[in-house]
């Protein structure tokens, strides 16, 4: 029985899931447009090029200094810069949903990056062998993650822009921060399938803590850890409050399981290939009883683990997201490392913190 089912899932998967090289292309051509047009905000600051109706819009929502703008804005109940609540709006009125199409969602610094690489080398492992030590043309291997799957917000609708997405092969996967609230109505289609990474809000904040301060431009003021500490258990902090962020996917896996796929950071790191093949049930592919014993699950694991992305040249020298370092996106990869910074009375308030917003939900964390 096993064997049928994974037979006839081989056979879908040449037609469904390969992209093809102008895929890549025009990934690429994306991004070199994303990246001048980054450069270009960069320079003259983060609210360049909005309109005057934009700009009265975000005049009339709540806001509160930003960790790496002036400013970030509530924005339908989350807070965000005004360059994404522009993306989003542009991705709300124009995105189209196809069958089969994979979102991957995530608040940021949860691990992104690494589900990127995961489903992108699990979706295209027929074209881009993971096994063969001879492979040395996979794209993980000269791309960065974000290159391979682009983000609604940052990359696809970037400055308001409509993206043509007709050349993409199924099933396109794309990614997100947008909360579930905001990202529901433009997903309802089936057969388009959502996997959330969700990581223990104490290692996320130390994560976003250290990224945004690297990657900030010199015109705005460092973010000191207790100020950082102080807006994030007030939730402001990009796409928060965190804990509505993870209820929202939370609870919505718990009610669609087959459509709401959740994950943990701390349990991928504890046992990846468990679930790596979660993942690929999930998405309709799973690993044949042929591909385990070849090693393919273990050569996905390891072609995708911090060590091995940390040290390509493509993630120590090149930029890619909003044209940022790739070397901030690989910093530790660990479990715990907010022991090494928040003081025991830091991480009282935000244990209670989590105890008041999350407690009796059924979402638990492991922090070490
Ligand atoms: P993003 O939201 O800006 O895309 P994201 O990839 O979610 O960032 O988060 C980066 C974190 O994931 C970093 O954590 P750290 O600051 O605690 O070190 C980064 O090191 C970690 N990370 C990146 N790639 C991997 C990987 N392959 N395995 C494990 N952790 C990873």
């Amino acid at each position: 029985m096993t064997k049928t089912m994974a037979t006839s899932s081989i056979k879908t998967i040449p037609i469904i899931a390969i992209p093809n090289f102008a895929i890549c292309h025009k990934l690429e051509l994306l991004k070199e447009e994303g990246e001048r047009r980054d450069l270009k905000r960069q320079e003259g600051g983060d609210e360049e090029g909005l309109s005057y109706e934009f700009r009265e819009m975000l005049d009339s929502l709540p806001k509160e200094r930003g960790w790496r703008t002036r400013y970030l804005y509530l924005f339908q109940g989350f807070w965000c810069q005004s360059k994404e609540i522009q993306a989003i709006i542009s991705f709300q009125k124009h995105f189209q949903p196809l069958q089969n199409d994979v979102v991957i969602a995530t608040i940021p610094k949860s691990g992104t990056t690494w589900l990127k690489a995961l489903t992108f080398t699990l979706l295209n492992r027929y074209r881009f062998d993971p096994v063969s030590s001879t492979n040395t043309d996979h794209p993980l291997l000269t791309s960065n993650p974000h290159d391979l799957v682009p983000f609604f917000e940052y990359k696809l609708y970037a400055n308001g822009g409509v993206p043509d997405l007709s050349g993409l092969a199924s099933p396109r996967t794309f990614a997100t921060h947008i909360p579930f609230g905001s990202l529901k109505g433009s997903i309802e289609k089936p057969g388009v399938k959502v996997v959330y990474l969700c990581r223990n809000p104490f290692d996320t904040f130390i994560s976003s803590w250290h990224y945004i301060n690297s990657i900030k431009s010199e015109s705005v003021s460092p973010v000191s850890l207790d100020e950082g500490f102080d807006l994030y258990c007030r939730g402001v902090i990009g796409f928060g409050p965190f804990w509505e962020h993870m209820l929202g996917y939370w609870r919505e896996s718990l009610k669609r399981p087959e459509k709401v796929l959740f994950l943990r950071y701390e349990d991928l790191k504890e046992d990846i290939e468990s679930n790596l093949k979660r993942l690929a049930s999930f998405l309709g592919v799973p690993f044949t009883d042929e591909e385990e014993r070849k090693g393919v699950v273990k050569a996905i694991s390891d072609l995708c683990s911090f060590k091995n992305l940390k040290k390509l040249e493509v993630n120590k020298s090149s930029k890619s997201i909003k044209n940022f370092e790739n070397r901030h996106l690989f910093r530790k990869g660990e479990v715990s490392d907010w022991v090494n910074y928040l003081s025991p009375s830091q991480a009282e308030r935000l244990l209670a913190l989590v105890d008041d917003k999350l407690g009796g939900t059924g979402l638990t964390f492991r922090y070490s």
